[in-house]
């Protein structure tokens, strides 16, 4: 491993903004990819921080992406925003979208943000935890590139199709959970990969099917699902809700599309939010009482709520920084130079 640089928050968003808009991002679109790796690097989720400018800026030089793009939105039926990215980043169209979705979860209980024609590379907290910021609960998932074999098999077929859900609580964090559907986010295996560390056995498979320790040897071969064939249904449902169901690309058709560019995925996204004020009315506070009886119960004996970690890390690095490798730092200067 490189030499570690400390770097506070607004430096890490600068960091980004500087690389992408000098690579001919528009200003929105940077903006918003800057603050959700902002908000990765913070959180530690190093698969999805500064590691990502890299991606981006290689998906904006294949040419394949339109860094001005400007989401249009439609209405196809009253529960249901649908943002076209118009071959944009995800991101902006999911800043657009979402004030809409939380006015129709609102007024209708229910709610679906679909996102269209977009790149994308970002973890799905910040969404969800956006949409539980308005006090309402929020799912989100979306494909990838079929780097994923089915359990049971030994070739790409889902993404790493990660699926994300967010409870709001009053006065305190809400309870998050978010995970590719896939043993691991690629993004780690690739971090390994530059490192040249090997990963543990059950992430993925060689080029020949075999189980593999080798993280270069799993890029080139097949990465395996969390819960053997747990993990490989609901890669199948993200691939179905996010990708049939939405109009857009699944995993394999995304990958088709790239056509060995190493470009982003470009695919859909769907997003639901439930308001529970609609749902449970008059009940809200006894709904609110069981929620906590349950995380209770977990934590109670020793378990740790999912992103207790990232929360602790968010608070740790507002207050002392982020600890970044040096190698990456020189990666994204490179793309300036
Ligand atoms: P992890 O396996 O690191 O974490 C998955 C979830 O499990 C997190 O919410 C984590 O909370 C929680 N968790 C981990 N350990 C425990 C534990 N012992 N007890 C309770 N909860 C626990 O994530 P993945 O590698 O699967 O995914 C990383 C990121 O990659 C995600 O944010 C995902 O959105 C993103 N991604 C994006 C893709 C895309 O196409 N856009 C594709 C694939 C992944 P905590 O963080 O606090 O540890
Ligand atoms: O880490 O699996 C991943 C990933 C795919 C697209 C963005 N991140």
């Amino acid at each position: 491993m490189s030499e570690l640089i400390n770097l506070d928050l607004d430096q890490v968003h600068a960091l980004a903004m500087r690389a992408l808009t000098r690579n001919g991002m528009g200003a929105d679109h940077a903006r918003a990819i800057a603050d959700t790796i902002t908000q990765g690097q913070r959180d530690e989720c190093h698969s999805h921080g500064l590691y990502r400018v890299l991606v981006c800026v290689q998906s904006l030089r294949s040419g394949k992406v339109d860094p001005l793009a400007r989401p249009t939105v439609s209405r196809p039926a009253p529960s249901i925003v649908s943002v076209d990215a118009h071959r944009g980043y995800s991101l902006l169209a999911f800043q657009t979208g979402l004030p809409l979705l939380v006015e129709q979860a609102r007024e209708l209980g229910v709610a679906a943000l679909v996102i269209r024609n977009c790149f994308h590379f970002s973890a799905l907290w910040p969404e969800v935890e956006a949409i539980a910021a308005e006090g309402l609960v929020g799912l989100a998932m979306t494909p990838s590139h079929a780097w994923v074999a089915p359990e049971g098999g030994s070739k790409g077929v889902f993404g790493t199709n990660p699926l994300a859900f967010a409870w709001p609580r009053e006065g305190r964090e809400p309870f998050v959970f978010d995970f590719a559907t896939s043993a691991i986010a690629r993004g780690d295996i690739e971090l390994h990969a530059r490192q040249d560390k090997p990963i543990p056995l059950g992430w993925g498979l060689d080029a020949n099917g075999r189980p593999t320790t080798n993280a270069r040897a799993a890029l080139e071969g097949a990465m395996q699902t969390f819960g053997g064939h747990k993990g490989s249904a609901l890669a199948a449902m993200i691939e179905l809700l996010a990708g049939a169901l939405i109009g857009d690309m699944t995993s394999a058709e995304s990958l088709a599309f790239d056509a060995g560019a190493g470009a982003t995925p470009c695919h859909g996204e769907l997003l639901l939010a439930f308001d529970p004020a609609r749902f449970l009315g008059n009940a809200m506070e006894e709904g609110q009482r069981r929620a906590e009886q349950l995380f209770a119960a977990i934590t109670d004996q020793g378990a740790r709520l999912p992103s207790q970690r990232r929360f602790a890390a968010r608070k740790r690095s507002e207050r002392e920084g982020v600890w970044v490798e040096q190698a990456l730092l020189d990666d994204i200067e490179r793309l300036m130079a």
